[in-house]
C-alpha cells in the first residue's frame, strides 16, 4: 500500500517559530507595539504578509503599503540572518527516524508549508533529498485552513486526498487537512489540536507500528 506523507515545516520539521519571533519583535519595537509570545502564537501557520496585518492591528497602527513593503523586506532580512547557521541539529526530535521509515518503506513524502524559505531550510537541514515534492508559500494562493498546500501536494505525489496524511502544529493546517479530506495528525498540544484525528506531543511519540497501521488502513 502506498500513502502520501505530507509534513508542515514550522513546528513540525523545525522550530522556527523562534526566529520569526525574534524577527518580527524587531519590526515590531521599532513601531512601539507591545508583541509577546503569546502573539506569537496568532503567527503560526499564518503567511508573512498576513502576520505583519496581525501586528499592526494588534498596536492600532494604520501604514501605507510602502511602509509595509518595507518592513516584509526587513522582517524577512533578519530572519534569513537567523538561518544562516542552520543545520540538521535543529530537526525536531523524532523527526528524522520517522523520514528515514518512510524511505525505507517506499512511501512518498512531501511538504505542505506556508513558508517562502522552506526550500534553503530543508537544504540546510540536510533533508531535502527526503521530500519526493515541495509545495510552499511560493506555489499557493490560498491561506490554511484552504486546503490548497495539501491538495497540490498530494496531486504531484499522484496520491488521492483520502490516501494522504497531513502532519500539522497549527489549527489552521489541521483544519486545511480536514477539509481537503486527508488524515489529520496534530503535533502538539491536545487542547489546542483537537480537531485533529490522532495528536502527539512531538515524534518521539509517534512510533513506528503507528506508521505501519496508517499506511495498510
Ligand atoms: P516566511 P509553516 C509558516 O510556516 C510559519 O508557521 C509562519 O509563522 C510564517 O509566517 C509563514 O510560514 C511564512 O514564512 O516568512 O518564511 O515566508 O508552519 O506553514 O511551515
Ligand atoms: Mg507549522
Amino acid at each position: 500500500n502506498t500513502k502520501a506523507f505530507i509534513f508542515d515545516l514550522d513546528g513540525v520539521i523545525v522550530d522556527t517559530a523562534k526566529y520569526h519571533y525574534l524577527a518580527w519583535q524587531k519590526i515590531a519595537n521599532e513601531l512601539n507595539i507591545e508583541f509577546t509570545h503569546e502573539h506569537n502564537e496568532l503567527l503560526k501557520g499564518v503567511s508573512r504578509v498576513r502576520s505583519l496585518d496581525i501586528i499592526l492591528e494588534l498596536g492600532k497602527v494604520t501604514a501605507s503599503q510602502e511602509d509595509k513593503d518595507r518592513w516584509l523586506v526587513q522582517k524577512n532580512e533578519e530572519y534569513l540572518s537567523y538561518l544562516v547557521d542552520m543545520n540538521e541539529s535543529e530537526i525536531l526530535p523524532g523527526v528524522f527516524p520517522i523520514l528515514k521509515f518512510l524511505k525505507e518503506n517506499n512511501q512518498p513524502i512531501a511538504l505542505g508549508s506556508a513558508s517562502k524559505n522552506a526550500r534553503p531550510i530543508l537544504e540546510k537541514t540536510g533533508l531535502l533529498p527526503y521530500f519526493d515534492a515541495i509545495v510552499d508559500g511560493n506555489d499557493v494562493t490560498n491561506a490554511k485552513p484552504d486546503p490548497e498546500v495539501f491538495l497540490i501536494a498530494a496531486k504531484l505525489l499522484n496520491i488521492t486526498p483520502e490516501n494522504s496524511i497531513v502532519f500539522e502544529d497549527s489549527v489552521a493546517g489541521v483544519q486545511a487537512a480536514n477539509i481537503g479530506n486527508m488524515t489529520s495528525i496534530g503535533i502538539g498540544e491536545a487542547n489546542t489540536l483537537h480537531e485533529a484525528k490522532y495528536i502527539f506531543n512531538d515524534f518521539t511519540t509517534i512510533d513506528t507500528h503507528f506508521i505501519e497501521e496508517l499506511i495498510k488502513e
